[in-house]
């Protein structure tokens, strides 16, 4: 049976690319029965029927899974968060990090709108996530300016855009491929995000070995790993916590901490630090509140 990816999904309905080209496939009653979703992303088998529909028959085993937004078998993660309009999202970019790392996707931070902002203003943004190890690239899609690092950044990758909506992603989108014509939002003055925005996943080829997939925005999401493996999602925390005095410390309030140490030193960022700490009594607070 002929395999292919599924580039978009909507209503159930599946996009189903293979070397031949696409078609529109219906899912097997049973996945719904199951419990099996079809994800954008996913490798399917699938049952051709004429020349360009088809049944989705089975999903083989996917390599990664994202939640927000939803996609299988992407690689890399670019988190677009826009220096200005709206505001640069510390904590919304600290949760995507967690949640993208904990999924073994690689994750690279895009800051767009770099046109909106001074020089000291993008440097103070990056900075930590690079001290941290994180690969940052500064885009502004007006001035025309960081497209080609982000081409080559994810060349051979399947890419997934997450970032809040009206960050620029669809705009990232058309710089990278102008044939793409993806739909871009106002940004509306009085929302501070995006209208007539991105409401699907979707996955474009690129080139031969490319693919990148435009997302819908969020404002909001949930981290799933457990409190006491939150700090290996924070790389810049591994080389001060080499001084913690207990070999299981959280960073919490533990006697001792080279984490707090290094904050309080001016080393690691009070922000990163900050962020840390509200994640980490958000997933406490659930996990005591969850029987
Ligand atoms: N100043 C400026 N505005 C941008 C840039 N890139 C995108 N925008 C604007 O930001 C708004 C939201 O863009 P869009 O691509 O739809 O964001 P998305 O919701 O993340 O897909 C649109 O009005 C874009 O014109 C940029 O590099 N500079
Ligand atoms: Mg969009
Ligand atoms: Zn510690």
């Amino acid at each position: 049976m002929p395999e292919g990816v599924v580039m978009r999904a909507l209503s159930g309905f599946y996009d189903v690319a293979d070397q031949e080209g696409v078609r529109r496939c219906r899912a097997r009653g049973v996945f719904r029965k199951r419990g099996i979703t079809v994800l954008v992303g996913d490798r399917v088998k699938f049952e051709p029927i004429g020349r360009s529909e088809g049944i989705v028959t089975e999903v083989l085993p996917r390599k990664t899974e994202l939640v927000r937004p939803p996609i299988a078998n992407v690689d890399m993660a670019l988190l677009v968060f826009s220096l200005r309009n709206p505001t640069f999202h510390t904590n919304l970019l600290d949760r995507a990090l967690v949640a993208v790392s904990s999924e073994n996707i690689e994750p690279v931070i895009v800051v767009t709108k770099c046109d909106l902002g001074t020089k000291d203003e993008l440097e103070q943004a990056v900075t930590p996530y690079q001290k941290a190890g994180y690969k940052t690239l500064a885009v502004s899609v007006h001035a025309g300016h960081g497209v080609e690092a982000v081409q080559d950044v994810i060349f051979g990758h399947v890419a997934v855009f997450v970032g809040p909506s009206g960050a620029g992603k669809s705009s990232l989108g058309n710089a990278l491929s102008p044939g793409l014509g993806l739909k871009m939002g106002e940004v509306s003055e009085k929302l501070g995000r995006g209208r007539h925005t991105t409401r699907h996943v979707e996955l474009y080829q690129l080139n031969p070995e490319t693919f990148v997939a435009d997302a819908p925005g969020f404002s909001q999401l949930e981290i799933t790993v457990a409190s006491d493996q939150l700090r290996n999602y924070f790389p810049d925390f591994h080389e001060p916590a080499l001084r913690c005095a207990y070999r299981g410390c959280l960073h919490v309030d533990e006697v001792d901490c080279g984490v707090r140490k290094a904050v309080a030193e001016g080393a690691l960022l009070a922000a990163r630090y900050a962020s840390y700490r509200s994640l980490y009594e958000e997933i406490r607070h659930k996990e005591e509140t969850k029987y």
